[in-house]
């Protein structure tokens, strides 16, 4: 087996996460997708982090540009740590670089803007990755499928029903996993799988590094703002390069629960955003964020415990079914089934249901809060209420899905 310790000395990791995230607006209106918080306390970043760190690799380049500052300073402060001897977690951005003033277009061109990396690392695999996605991953069982195969490319994919297909790229494997064609977006999913499930992309890609190199700089002669999906795995088959899909159902991490095998999330909306979120405080989600053999790792942040306090007229401040971040205080309120980032405030007579509060958000009191995302640093007056009345939630600029999921954004 090609364990950990290989995969520390003959891969490296470029993450791609200059993605603007349209549809997770206004979430993502002064901060990248990657940096958009998940349970609390994470961004969404630290998942393919963590995965590739405790999958051993250890060289880990970050591809950020679009609303990077507090990407930028996330991984700084977060990941900046893991930097040792030969070791880092870096970002980098196009703005930041002394020889290309030009913006990544699409993901290839962005790999392809800093080639330069790869070319100097001796690296026999390249790991490339979304940075946008909620699962736990073994990276090595992906890259020693990769090796055994022989492969030129690897591409992670999982079985999506053929109504949801639209959203990825779709391939179709023969008996023994090599891909036999690929198409991104299509039009007509069930066309490439035959059937009512399709093997979506997961948008995770192994490439052995002198195929890399060599595709990237013939694909750049035949097409503009490169990308993956549309344009290097296409010509990569129409070349015969030997291209295998790796069944992400197939792979395990320790202390792992049969629950999880499988999960993957693309939370690239609001309501998927909020759903993936709301699954975490089920009794037994699928996703067990309380496995610390394969920790999600992120910022702490040096913060006193939660609490919860009976105010001065004896109302007991109470926590139910929630997940709630340090430095929080409920105090003579009720909070239920919802998450709170670190130092939230919920005072008296306030409920607080089915909701995520990002970090530092002060709730007034006699506050109702319902079925809400409410962003960083908001304050939300005493007797407000949210989530119970569309238009008056419309009128006041906030955004509605057609679910009735409100989105409260930041003011500044
Ligand atoms: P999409 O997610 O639609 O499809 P894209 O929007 O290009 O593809 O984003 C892929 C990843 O790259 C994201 O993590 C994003 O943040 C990042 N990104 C996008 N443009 C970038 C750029 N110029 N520089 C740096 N990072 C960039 C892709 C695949 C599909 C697959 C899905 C799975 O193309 O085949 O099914 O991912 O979600």
């Amino acid at each position: 087996m090609f364990g950990q310790d290989n995969v520390e000395k003959n891969t490296i990791a470029m993450v791609l996460a200059g993605g603007k995230g349209e549809q997770l607006w206004p979430l993502t209106m002064r901060r990248a997708q990657p940096s958009v918080t998940f349970a609390g306390k994470y961004k969404l970043i630290d998942f393919v982090l963590s995965n590739l760190f405790n999958s051993g690799i250890r060289k880990v380049y970050i591809l950020t540009q679009y609303r990077a500052f507090s990407l930028n300073k996330h991984i700084r402060e977060s990941w900046g740590k893991w930097t040792g001897l030969g070791e880092f977690f870096v970002a980098i951005s196009p703005e930041t670089s002394s020889e290309s003033e030009k913006w990544f277009k699409g993901t290839a061109d962005a790999i392809l803007q800093y080639l330069r990396f790869v070319e100097s690392s001796n690296a026999d695999y390249v790991a490339i990755f979304g940075a946008d996605h909620i699962y736990r991953m073994d990276v090595s069982q992906m890259i020693n499928q990769h090796r055994l195969n022989r492969a030129d490319l690897t591409i992670a994919a999982i079985e999506v029903p053929a109504s949801e297909a639209r959203r990825f790229g779709v391939l179709a494997v023969d008996d023994e996993g090599r891909v036999r064609s690929f198409e991104e977006k299509p039009e007509c999913p069930e066309a490439i799988s035959g059937c009512e499930t399709c093997l979506a992309s997961m948008g995770n890609y192994i490439f052995s590094t002198k195929k890399l190199i060599e595709v990237l700089q013939e694909a750049k002669k035949r097409h503009e703002n490169l990308d993956f999906g549309r344009h290097v795995i296409p010509m990569m088959l129409e070349c015969r390069e030997r291209v295998f899909a790796y069944d992400f159902k197939n792979n395990v991490i320790p202390g792992f629960k049969s629950e999880e095998r499988g999960y993957w999330k693309d939370v690239g909306t609001l309501d998927a955003y909020y759903h993936a979120n709301m699954d975490l405080i089920k009794c037994t989600p699928q996703l067990d964020l309380y496995n610390y053999k394969w920790p999600i790792l992120t910022n702490q942040g040096n913060l006193p415990p939660a609490k919860t306090v009976t105010d001065s007229e004896g109302n007991s401040g109470v926590n139910l079914e929630s997940h709630v971040s340090g430095g929080c205080v409920t105090s003579g309120a009720t909070v239920c089934r919802s998450i709170l980032g670190p130092s939230c405030r919920v005072r008296s007579h306030s409920l607080v249901e089915d909701s995520i509060l990002f970090e530092n958000v002060q709730v007034g009191r006699q506050v109702k809060i319902k079925k809400a995302i409410i962003d960083r640093g908001v304050v939300i007056p005493d007797r407000t209420v949210i989530g119970y009345d569309r238009d008056e939630d419309l009128r006041r600029g906030y955004t509605v899905t057609d679910s009735g999921i409100v989105v409260v954004p930041r003011k500044e």
